[in-house]
């Protein structure tokens, strides 16, 4: 019977770590690979830690561009359009920020790799809780 308690309670955290894997988004922006992860799975109203990874078409870490990340919702009954941009720093080969969901819902993403004055954009939505 112990070890059978035992053994649920293995299951349950084994569970409960893989429900806290991040929220991560792959895409495939010009020559780049661009891989976008936020520690709150799922993202949470208020603030969240996004991190980007960039490789090129070689596979090679990009670690010289600019990154920015825009986020936006265009407005809806009782509130107007909002729209939020911070830039991302380099750390250990991901460019990271946070951003701050003001409230729940669709939020619309676009990170902005800049990089030998070229701009490559990267769109996807996430859904704050
Ligand atoms: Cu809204």
């Amino acid at each position: 019977m112990k070890r059978l308690i035992l053994a649920v309670m293995l299951v349950l955290l084994v569970a409960g770590t893989a429900a806290a894997k991040d929220y991560e988004v792959t895409k495939k922006a010009g020559d780049y690979n661009v891989v976008v992860k936020i520690d709150k799975n799922p993202p949470i109203t208020g603030d969240n830690n996004l991190s980007v990874a960039i490789k090129d078409a070689k596979g090679a870490d990009v670690t010289d561009a600019k990154v920015s990340v825009e986020y936006s919702m265009p407005a809806m009954p009782g509130m107007p359009a909002m729209k939020y941009n911070t830039n991302a720093e380099l750390a250990a080969k991901e460019y990271k920020t946070k951003v701050n969901f003001s409230m729940s819902g669709s939020w619309n993403m676009v990170i902005k790799i800049i990089r030998a004055d070229k701009t490559t954009q990267v769109k996807f939505t996430v859904d704050a809780r």
